[in-house]
Formats: structure tokens, C-alpha cells, sequence
């Protein structure tokens, strides 16, 4: 059976940030490419990652709010979370160490220190442990 498992991770990303080129021509999602929740990479939980402020300034440090529920829309509560970050296309990482400020209301979390260098695409994944669930989230921004 044909499972992700076997695909090599560079792949996937490179298929992920593929999907998501062709998805940006529409351009429904603005300036950050992506609006609605997205499912976590096993299935656990949906995610929405949004700037608090717009437009996004480059060289700029903002803060952000990720938005986490579970298969039932039901907020997840108490989670870690683990943010990492980057430009695939550049091979770099986040030029700031994001960090989760705290949990403001029921499965909202800001997270403070996010900056961005350049224009192009970013890929944030952000790692969440929830009770027993441990999943991520992969959440693509493109600045135009
Ligand atoms: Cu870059």
C-alpha cells in the first residue's frame, strides 16, 4: 500500500510548497497565503496561524495567534507547542526564536518574535502536544 511513509520528506515539502504556488494563484488567501484551519499532519487536531496585525512588514517583529481545535471544532486547551520555521526554497531558518506567550483564550495561543527577513514563501511547523496527542501543524505564509 502506497503510504506517506515512504515518500522522503524533502519530497512531500517540495510537493507541499508545489500545492500550495498553484493554490496562491487564486488568490483568495491574501497576503499570508492561507486562511482557513488546516488539518495537523496525522489528523489530530486543525490549526489556523494568523498575523495579528496587516499588512505583514518585513524586518518587523510581530506577534501571531495560533488557533487549534480538535475533530469536533472543540478548542484544544494546555497545549505545548514547538514552533520552527524557514524558507525551504532558501534553506534557511527563522531569523528570531518564536515563543508561545500563552494560551489568551481557550485554544488561542500568541506567540511573540516572529520576523521575516525576505519576501517569498515561509513554512512554519509548529509541533503541538494536547493530553496524549502529540501532531503538527505546517502552516505555509507567502509574502508577495
Ligand atoms: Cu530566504
Amino acid at each position: 500500500m502506497l503510504n506517506s511513509q515512504f515518500w522522503p520528506r524533502p519530497l512531500a515539502w517540495s510537493l507541499a510548497a508545489l500545492i500550495l504556488v498553484a493554490a496562491g494563484c487564486g488568490g483568495a488567501g491574501g497576503a499570508d497565503g492561507q486562511a482557513g484551519f488546516v488539518s495537523s499532519e496525522q489528523g489530530h487536531f486543525e490549526g489556523r496561524f494568523s498575523p495579528d496585525s496587516t499588512p505583514i512588514e518585513l524586518q518587523q517583529i510581530h506577534s501571531w495567534t495560533l488557533e487549534l481545535r480538535d475533530g469536533d471544532g472543540a478548542p484544544v486547551r494546555d497545549a505545548r507547542i514547538a514552533i520552527q520555521g524557514g524558507m525551504p526554497a532558501h534553506q534557511h531558518g527563522l531569523p528570531t526564536v518564536p515563543e508561545v506567550a500563552g494560551e489568551v483564550e481557550p485554544g488561542r495561543y500568541r506567540v511573540d518574535g516572529i520576523k521575516f527577513s525576505m519576501k517569498g514563501l515561509w513554512v512554519f511547523r509548529l509541533q503541538v502536544w494536547a493530553g496524549a496527542l502529540s501532531d503538527e501543524v505546517v502552516w505555509q505564509v507567502e509574502l508577495p
